[in-house]
């Protein structure tokens, strides 16, 4: 461990404070630049990214998916080339930070490469089909054999709890930029203090308040004023935020695709008391929700509900 990073472990209580106060914790200085940038170029070296990465419209129609179309076991590109994640897995300031959150021996419920697709690459009919929608996985949309990997084209404020109906908010997301990520590459917008109001049902009740605020009801009768943050940052830039914290993202609007890595950490089920539980307690409303969401029809695609972080208008 090198001296830096000593220093930044012995900042215990530091994760969890800001995880109370704001829902996120930005680490500073963030994991291996170098190492992030060789695990960018083995995932380029996968495929061609490009619009080639799209099925045909007519094999979309044939047999329409929209469910079954992210990273699972067995296809998830991150389990292919798991030695080169130790640069966050086992970077001591994540490490620590992860520990001190959700106690020695947290768990891995998800790991996954998310792909912000640029505009220009999407076949007009796919654009047609995601204009205006609040939740653009675009999945139904890739070839089968390039689902390893979760491809975006922008996805409204959402806790991440929203895909984890009935569970308890006792998981975190830790989110690591693999290359600069400027207003253009589908930054990270986090809304600072939202994780206040505990779980609440997607698409959320936000209505703009001047500048970065947002005043956000839980549809429970409660509100708060809440702080757009967007997460600009270099390679190797690592954030987490809690599961009811919430968050989204425009469309890539760059020449390149942004390319990140997610994961989804979670307390074990035998840890004692760890930072999360005393985040937990002084939330003011339910840690978890039977339903989710309501924005999906029956066959799992999305209905049109408007989309709230299309609206913003990034400013570096
Ligand atoms: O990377 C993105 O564009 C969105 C990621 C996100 O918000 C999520 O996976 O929950």
């Amino acid at each position: 461990m090198t001296a830096q990073s000593s220093s930044r472990v012995d900042d215990a209580g530091a994760v969890t404070r800001d995880l109370m106060e704001r829902g996120l914790h930005v680490f500073s200085p963030g994991v291996d630049p170098v190492a992030a940038t060789a695990l960018l170029n083995a995932v380029h070296a996968t495929r061609a990214f490009g619009p080639d990465l799209f099925i045909d419209e007519a094999d979309f129609l044939a047999d329409p998916q929209f469910r079954g179309v992210n990273p699972r076991p067995g296809r998830n590109l991150v389990d292919r080339i798991e030695a080169s994640l130790d640069f966050v897995e086992r970077d001591p300031a994540i490490v620590a930070g992860l520990s001190e959150l959700l106690g020695a021996g947290y768990q891995t419920l998800d790991r996954k490469l998310v792909c912000g697709v640029p505009r220009d690459w999407m076949p007009d009919w796919v654009r047609a089909r995601t204009e205006g929608k609040a939740v653009n996985n675009l999945g139904p949309y890739i070839r089968p054999d390039y689902r390893d990997i979760t491809y975006f084209a922008g996805i409204d404020f959402h806790q991440d709890l929203i895909d984890h109906p009935a569970r308890t908010a006792d998981f975190v997301t830790l989110y690591i930029y693999l290359h600069p990520v400027t207003a253009v590459d589908a930054p990270l917008f986090v809304l600072e203090g939202s994780q206040t109001l505990a779980s609440t049902l997607f698409p959320h009740d936000l209505t703009p308040a001047g500048g970065d605020a947002w005043t956000y009801g839980d549809g429970r009768g409660g509100s708060t004023t809440v702080t757009q943050r967007m997460l600009t940052g270099d390679t190797g830039y690592a954030a987490v935020w809690h599961a009811c914290t919430l968050h989204g993202t425009q469309q890539d609007t760059a020449e390149h695709p942004r390319l990140s890595l997610r994961y989804l950490l979670a307390k074990a089920s035998e840890a004692g008391e760890a930072g999360i539980d005393a985040v937990n307690r002084a939330l003011g409303g339910p840690l978890s929700l039977a339903a989710t969401r309501r924005d999906l029809a029956e066959d799992g695609s999305a209905r049109d509900t408007g989309n709230i972080v299309s609206t913003i208008r990034p400013v570096e």
